[in-house]
């Protein structure tokens, strides 16, 4: 042999073996170790050398094979008629070559310049990411599912077909063949994948690649129990064996499939001509992203069933059909180094910094890791070979590690222990869970640097959030002035803008006389904030407009919102535990109390004043004690006990047994008493209710302030869909203006709010005749009431 001729014959092995392993990852564990894109680039190099070197090709090659190995723990099943694969065009050059060659085996004059010859009519499709199955039926009756395998054999899978909710155990209408073979693909959305995942994460079982993976991983299931659990759908592209009528083109079919009740695609349309099919491509790969589901190309099939068996096939492959690839969403690259971002808040997270490859036609030099423990689950290690994947418009992440090609001197990913940036200690979050009385602290998945406004990190995305546009809006400070101006030590607090000077800021980059003066304006403009903007500008972390407006208006001072207890807090609509605890623990910081001090001397908040309505509406004394979390006593036996103790808490907390014992089951009263012999439970009851109090509430006066409010009295039931604001937000403003919100309709309903949607209450409400709005109703009603959105 030729020197050429065994470097070749060294390279096919080396190939037939890597290909070998990848397609058993693939097939047989669902666990692929390469994106598809390097195994067509493998696979395409084997052929490439078989062809220059006939005589080494041998029947074992991956080569001579199409699709996967059946798994032997399923049933076998023989494909009367095979289970075609289909070519791929990956250039629009591709597919007009292909458009030829119908023609060319139609015997159909090509079209020219001037638009003469013959189109050809094509069904066109998106081409789905998932498995390709085939599905029987016999007289109507779904009697059996198989894989596609290796296009003659496939798996028995009928019990976890099944389970797919779109699939029919039995056609709809009639007139359907006595012998159907339907044959689609089974794949999972984007919705479903990331919910999938995000169970299997929770559970800590082992999280899927991508959606295809997903699905195969979920219909190979034994357990077909696991698989019904697993948001498969089907869609149908085709026919097999069929014996019976059906329509004459590739269209009527499906649409006939349609009306039997298989789902088919929504996108499906039928083109004329090579160009119309073009253009479809390019409108599906515009739309790619914001599909449901992930589609990795088009599908062309020429639509007339005539042509098409005129056109037969080539090896395994139809010449009336081809697959039009989109650029590939995942591909290898090298883990260069692992650097730490700090956030705004102070969150330290790995960025993984990435031999710059393209990815679906973006070059990829960054991905996110989210926190150590995804890095922990992916196990990556500094100079490993990574599969990046780029979904539409989401940011480049990291899915998997190629665990065959890390180099012996890979590293492994350590967080710091000190901030990159200033130095200070990192510190891992903690995860504190609060229920029925009692927390529990865990480690979180986060670390975030002490360093607060002492962090250059931290203190320059501070800057920029207080100036931005939807919190003090101060005009004309852009990133890099705020850089220039934290790194020159003239900034080291939002405080400190208010003491710059003109001569400091026209020594900016960037800033001229006008410029500098126009800033210089714009600082002092913010110095009336309304409350909401400044909670917001103060960048509480989890508080966003929305919740800050809810803190202003309903706490109506910063005195109230910096001293008010969690539980307080929770009174607020739409603010839970979690974000309570949040703001309180910003607000208890004596940093943070510093820096709100300094802005305090400085600016004149606006809009403080009386508590709110809405919030000194909805404090109740049954609300308190539902607050408290104790065992057994869910919010109506809160209600009862507040009823039965005149709404005071001190007797509540005197109550002997045998006074619980009268509002109570025997199980709830003992947990009350039992919790409130706990001497701190008695005082945080009582903490929670002074300040209540010191806030301006007092429960006796409760029903007085009811009493004024212009829906006192009435109870109301919001039912459907609301668009303008949430059922939440509804309720809040119904409770503010004294209405009662109940979740059933009776004849005592004052009023029923029917978004869309709505059901069996607003017949409920029809039937009793009581008064309906819809929800531009609604609106027009609180604007009356005086209340605005
Ligand atoms: O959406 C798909 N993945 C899809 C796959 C489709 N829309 N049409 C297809 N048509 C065929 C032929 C033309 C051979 C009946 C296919 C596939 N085949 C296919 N899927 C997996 C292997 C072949």
């Amino acid at each position: 042999m030729t020197d050429t001729a065994a470097n070749a014959a060294q390279r096919i092995l080396e190939l037939r073996a890597e290909l070998d392993r990848h397609n058993h990852s693939y097939y047989v564990l669902d666990e692929p170790s390469i994106p598809d894109a390097e195994y067509d680039r493998l696979f395409r190099e084997l052929q490439a050398q078989e062809a220059e070197h006939p005589a080494l090709v041998t029947a074992d090659s991956p080569t001579q094979r199409v699709g996967g190995t059946a798994l032997s723990a399923f049933g076998e099943v023989k494909h009367e008629v095979p289970m075609l694969s289909l070519g791929n065009a990956f250039e629009e050059g591709d597919l007009l070559d292909f458009d030829r060659r119908v023609h060319e085996g139609l015997d159909l004059p090509v079209g020219d310049l001037f638009g003469g010859g013959a189109e050809v009519e094509y069904c066109c499709e998106p081409k789905l990411d998932g498995l390709a199955v085939s599905l029987l039926y016999e007289n109507g009756l779904l009697v059996r599912g198989a894989t596609r395998g290796d296009g003659s054999t496939g798996e028995n899978i009928s019990t976890n077909v099944r389970t797919i909710r779109n699939v029919p155990l039995k056609l709809h209408g009639e007139g359907w063949p006595s012998v159907l073979e339907v044959r689609g693909e089974v794949f999972m959305s984007k919705a479903g994948f990331a919910a999938l995942n995000a169970r299997q994460l929770e559970n800590s079982s082992k999280t899927f690649a991508n959606p295809r993976n997903a699905a195969a991983g979920s219909l190979r299931q034994l357990d077909p129990k696991i698989t019904a659990n697993r948001p498969l759908e089907f869609c149908c592209y085709g026919i097999g064996r069929v014996e019976g009528e059906l329509p004459a083109t590739q269209v009527g079919i499906l649409q006939q499939l349609k009306v039997w009740g298989l789902p088919i695609s929504r996108e499906l349309k039928l083109a004329r001509g090579a160009n119309e099919c073009l253009a479809y491509y390019r409108d599906i790969g515009e739309r790619r992203a914001s599909l449901a589901y992930e589609i990795d190309g088009v599908v062309f099939k020429v639509n007339d069933l005539a042509y098409q068996r005129e056109l037969g096939f080539r090896a395994r492959e139809p010449r009336w059909a081809i697959a039009h690839k989109f650029p590939a969403m995942e591909e290898l690259t090298e883990l260069l180094d692992v650097e730490f971002q700090v956030g705004r808040t102070g969150a330290v997270t790995p960025v993984a910094r990435l031999k710059p490859v393209k990815v679906a036609g973006v070059m990829v030099a960054n991905a996110t890791l989210h926190n150590m423990d995804e890095v922990a689950r992916l196990g990556l290690m500094i100079g490993d070979t990574v599969i990046i994947r780029r979904a539409g418009d989401v940011i480049p992440q990291v899915v998997q590690v190629v665990l065959e090609r890390r180099p012996a001197d890979a590293r492994p990913v350590q967080i710091p222990e000190q901030c990159p940036v200033c130095g200070s200690a990192v510190e891992r979050s903690q995860l504190i869970k609060r229920s029925k009385g009692r927390e529990t602290i865990s480690e979180g998945a986060a670390y975030r640097c002490v360093g607060r406004l002492a962090c250059g990190a931290q203190l320059k995305q501070a800057i920029i959030h207080y100036v931005s546009r939807r919190a003090l809006d101060i005009e004309g400070l852009g990133e890099k002035s705020v850089d220039q101006l934290v790194d020159e030590g003239l900034v080291r607090s939002p405080a400190d803008l208010y003491k710059l000077t003109f001569e400091q800021v026209v020594e900016l980059e960037g800033f001229a006389e006008l410029s500098s003066k126009n800033l210089l304006a714009a600082i002092e403009n913010s110095k009336k904030p309304e409350l909401a903007r400044f909670i917001y500008a103060l960048g509480i972390p989890d508080v966003g407009e929305e919740t800050a407006k809810v803190l202003a208006r309903s706490l109506a001072s910063l005195a109230r919102i910096k001293q008010a207890l969690p539980e307080v807090l929770t009174y607020l609509p739409e603010v839970g535990l979690e974000v309570a605890y949040e703001i309180h623990e910003f607000f208890s910081d004596a940093h943070n109390r510093s820096v709100i001090e300094a802005l305090e001397q400085i600016l004149d908040i606006q809009g403080q004043g009386e508590l709110g309505a809405e919030f000194a509406a909805s404090t109740t004394l049954a609300g308190l004690l539902d607050k408290l979390h104790i065992a057994s006593v869910g919010p109506t036996g809160a209600k009862t006990l507040a009823a039965k103790f005149g709404e005071s808490l001190q007797k509540v907390l005197e109550a002997d047994w045998l006074d619980l014992r009268q509002a109570l089951s025997e199980k709830p009263a003992n947990a009350v008493r039992e919790f409130f012999s706990v001497p701190e439970h008695c005082e945080r009851a009582l903490k929670i209710e002074a300040q209540l109090r010191e806030f301006g509430m007092h429960w006796e006066s409760q029903k007085r302030v009811v009493e004024g409010l212009p829906l006192a009295g009435q109870t109301w039931v919001l039912t459907g869909t609301l668009e303008v604001m949430s059922r939440d937000q509804a309720k809040a403003k119904l409770e503010s203006l004294g209405a009662k919100v109940s979740g059933s309709v009776s004849a005592k309903t004052h009023c029923v709010v029917a978004g869309p949607g709505a059901g069996s209450k607003l017949a409920k409400a029809s039937e009793l005749g009581v008064a309906v709005l819809d929800e531009a109703g609604f609106l027009q009603r609180m604007l009356e009431l005086g209340l605005t959105t």
